[in-house]
């Protein structure tokens, strides 16, 4: 490939002038900007251990009353995009979210997409545009663009989860704004009983229902782990157990710039993924496993460890145990790529 020229091979002169005049020439960084057959990444492949991370969690509640914290969030930030960035990836957040007994986390309402994934504790719910959705290990509840949400805690002990947001998308787009609410009143509906079978959803009056842009706001684990293991038993032939967190009256994607899977490993089973262009967070569930792959340092997950992997990265997930299944919860870039055209799988 032709080398271009630099900028100091430019007299001073004019590049001052063109400074001033707020113009920058573009052989200079052209490369850089649009490199050979694959991206520059930021992203570095990281591990957060939850067992290293929640002794450091806990002592954020002892030092941070709820009234000064708001969000009592430790957030998982790549190294490679600047600690202060707080970015997991391009698109994705990752904070680990604290509530003690007896705390209440006040209504507001957001331009950023958010889901929460349920590590431990039992007791809490989280109120979403209305609907008070249990929040039990493993859930996944939504708190879509512009929906009202509290999370308050009922139980005995701690209840944590991790936190997924599309916010350094929504950030970087100069798009990101908060709006502060009262305390909500709950009607009817835990954001889960209205799609409680596949296939079918309800019909008011035999008219498919559309009035509500995102009409499933929990996703039980037990329902989902069930799901899996249904799944698994019927079709012994399949390579990879893996589902889709979907809208299930639009059949799309649950939310707009982030996709949601979860990923059952059979007993002793490695998994082959391709090269593609998303970035991806694997967060263990249930079980354990191995992340590695040419150029990444292998990554073991115990239960509950979160970790990410920059796109274009092949990477194999191994069981960590031979005799039971691991349950893996996905995130990934994969609906804004496609939104931007830029998605890719390579072989
Ligand atoms: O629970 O609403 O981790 O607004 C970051 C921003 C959680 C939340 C985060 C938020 C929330």
């Amino acid at each position: 490939m032709q080398s271009l020229g630099t900028l100091e091979e430019l007299p001073q002169q004019y590049r001052d002038e063109l400074a001033s005049m707020n113009l920058v020439p573009l052989w200079p960084s052209l490369r850089a900007l649009l490199p050979p057959g694959v991206p520059s990444r930021h992203t570095r492949p990281t591990h957060w251990k939850y067992r290293a991370l929640r002794p450091q969690l806990m002592k954020a509640g002892e030092l941070t009353p709820m009234e000064k914290a708001e969000r009592r969030v430790l957030v998982l930030a790549n190294p490679g995009h600047g600690l202060e960035n707080m970015k997991a990836s391009p698109a994705i957040y990752l904070g680990m979210q604290l509530l003690l007994p007896g705390e209440w986390a006040p209504s507001h309402r957001h331009t950023p997409n958010a889901v929460r994934m349920v590590i431990e504790g039992s007791g809490a719910t989280t109120t979403v545009d209305g609907e008070k959705c249990p929040m039990e290990r493993g859930d996944l509840i939504l708190t879509p663009t512009g929906l009202w949400h509290e999370h308050a805690h009922e139980g005995s002990d701690p209840v944590v989860w991790l936190d997924v947001l599309d916010l350094p998308l929504i950030y970087y787009a100069e798009t990101s704004y908060a709006t502060e609410g009262a305390r909500q009143t709950p009607g009817a509906g835990r954001g889960d009983q209205a799609h409680t079978a596949g296939g079918v959803v309800p019909a008011p009056l035999f008219e498919r229902r559309a009035d509500k842009p995102y009409p499933m706001l929990r996703y039980p684990w037990s329902q989902v782990r069930q799901a899996l293991i249904t799944l698994a038993e019927d079709r012994p032939d399949l390579e990879a157990v893996q589902l889709n967190y979907i809208n299930p009256e639009s059949g799309k994607d649950a939310q707009n710039n982030l996709g949601f899977y979860a990923l059952m490993l059979r007993a002793a089973q490695t998994l082959a993924l391709p090269a593609r262009s998303p970035s991806a967070v694997y967060h263990t569930i249930e079980g354990s496993c191995e992340i590695s792959g040419a150029g990444l340092q292998a990554m073991q997950l115990a239960e509950a460890d979160t970790c990410v992997v920059p796109g274009y990265t092949p990477i194999r997930i191994r069981n960590g145990t031979a005799s039971a299944a691991t349950f893996v919860f996905i995130a990934d870039e994969a609906p804004l790529h496609r939104k931007l055209g830029v998605y890719e799988v390579r072989s």
